[in-house]
């Protein structure tokens, strides 16, 4: 920290790392959410003291910077109108269906764009405000790819990092968006743009590559800098990652365990459990899910009573008219599931549309026998990682997409295609069936990979590279 205002170390993410929450008597506080950029963040900020600049959840919310933890955190307002523009419309209507192949269609409104644009250029000047003279900035995900550059224009000192939480599409899917140049400018304002996989960073260098000529060499791209010269701009796979520790932490306790045994018991002890865990999204891959499992049980492969399946499906963006239809049709779907199979002492699948406490989230990983994540498209997929961690008896399968990031690291999963009903059918059923010994080899060698790569080593290798990263001038 250079003085009480400028910081040497400056998060930029669409949220604060806190909630506002009001006690019963009426006094509001903040409360840490318990996100996992929250935990892979917190040994960096407090070394460096840094800042952390976010909109506090909230619209119209014009708040002074305050300190919480270790962190002096900095709210950038947002009013009613630009939260659903900027945040409902362009990032959770545009951007989130766009990159994620389409499996909804985006919808183009050139005043979500405008809402874009302003709201990125108030995320910038509010950390060009609170950045030291040559402070490293690092800016999180879609909903800020303008940030670097216009942070650039103004702070050309600052070293400047992006990471991007979601895949980022192939060319002729990212082609599609009329702000394309706009927001590859964007990004290339930072010095290294990190990416959850290898194939995501390839679509970018790709789109640059198409878009503007500029010669890569992969991880690098050179971008002219108007002076006869270029600047480096790395763009490279980091794969994200959990705090594996307190994962393990939890999953060793006692209480825990016992509330695991006890759901086991409650769901009326059956030999299988079979577990999903989402928000409520349809990049997730539940109705896939669902309907495999209601094929199983028509088809007799299973039996109520036998096998549960437990979907907890958090609520999320609930004001998107995609997401409020995909909520009907997955009620609709678990409705007459349970209508046709369940008995009165059965269910077949137990759903639960709340969040829930992380112990109780351990409870259900360590209860489940079959962890599903059969997600159509998914930057990496925390869950699969988290069931992994929580796994200290070595046993329980993971039934994994391949499309989701996590499929890269995981190898020992039963990948699965969620679009191939069948195959997925076939993989829940090797699940369900596999021996002993398999699924501890498998879990082991799982578990080896995400003790390995945990989210410290993730944000120490970004931040390394950028700190090495070359974002000076040369001129040829
Ligand atoms: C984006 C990308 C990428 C969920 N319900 C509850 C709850 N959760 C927690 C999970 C997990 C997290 O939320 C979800 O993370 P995912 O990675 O599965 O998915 P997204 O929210 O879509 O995240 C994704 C991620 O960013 C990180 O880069 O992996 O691909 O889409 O940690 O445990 N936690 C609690 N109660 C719930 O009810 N406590």
């Amino acid at each position: 920290m250079t003085d009480s205002t400028h910081y040497d170390f400056v998060v930029v993410s669409n949220r604060l790392p806190v909630d506002r929450v009001v006690d019963p008597d009426g006094t509001a506080r903040w409360q840490r959410s318990p996100g996992g950029l929250v935990t892979a963040l917190e040994p960096v900020m407090r070394a460096s003291q840094g800042a952390w600049v976010g909109w506090a959840g909230q619209p119209d919310l014009e708040l002074e910077p305050f300190v919480s933890d270790d962190a002096m955190l900095v709210p950038v307002p947002l009013s009613p109108l630009e939260i659903e523009y900027y945040y409902e419309g362009f990032s959770n209507d545009t951007l989130w269906p766009l990159y994620h192949d389409v499996i909804a269609p985006p919808s183009f409104h050139r005043e979500w764009w405008e809402a874009y644009v302003e709201v990125n250029q108030r995320f910038a000047d509010a950390s060009a405000r609170v950045a030291a003279p040559g402070a490293t900035v690092w800016v999180q995900d879609y909903q800020l790819q303008l940030v670097p550059r216009m942070l650039r224009e103004q702070r050309p000192d600052l070293t400047i990092g992006f990471f991007n939480h979601i895949p980022f599409p192939p060319y002729g899917i990212y082609a599609q968006l009329p702000w394309r140049k706009q927001v590859i400018e964007g990004l290339l304002g930072a010095d290294v743009i990190g990416f959850q996989r290898v194939a995501d960073a390839g679509n970018f260098s790709r789109a640059v590559r198409r878009l503007f000529g500029y010669a890569t060499r992969t991880p690098e791209i050179r971008v002219p800098d108007g002076l006869g010269g270029h600047r480096s701009v790395i763009a490279k796979a980091f794969p994200i990652s959990i705090d594996v520790e307190s994962f393990e932490e939890i999953a060793r306790r006692p209480e825990v365990q016992d509330r695991a045994r006890q759901i086991r018991a409650d769901l009326g002890n059956p030999s299988t459990i079979m577990l999903g865990v989402d928000r409520l999204d349809y990049t997730k891959g539940i109705r896939h899910r669902l309907k495999a499992f209601g094929e199983m049980l028509r088809d007799g492969t299973l039996s109520v009573g036998d096998a549960v399946l437990v979907q907890v499906a958090s609520p999320s963006r609930e004001r998107v008219a995609a997401y409020m239809q995909l909520r009907d049709e997955i009620e609709l779907t678990v409705g007459r599931l349970n209508g046709t199979y369940a008995t009165i002492s059965h269910s077949a699948v137990a759903y639960l549309h709340h969040g829930y406490p992380r112990d109780e989230m351990v409870a259900l990983y360590l209860a489940a026998d079959v962890m599903l994540v059969t997600a159509l498209r998914d930057g990496m997929n925390l869950v699969a990682k988290e069931y992994v961690a929580c796994r200290l008896d070595e046993d329980g399968v993971l039934v994994l997409s391949e499309f989701a990031g996590a499929a890269d690291e995981l190898k020992n999963a039963l990948l699965v295609n969620p679009h191939d009903i069948d195959g997925l059918k076939e993989a829940m059923v090797a699940a369900v069936r596999m021996p002993q010994r398999e699924r501890t080899t498998r879990m082991r060698a799982l578990r080896r990979r995400v003790r390995d790569n945990d989210v410290a080593r993730w944000s120490n290798t970004f931040l390394d590279t950028l700190r090495h990263a070359n974002h000076h001038s040369d001129a040829r």
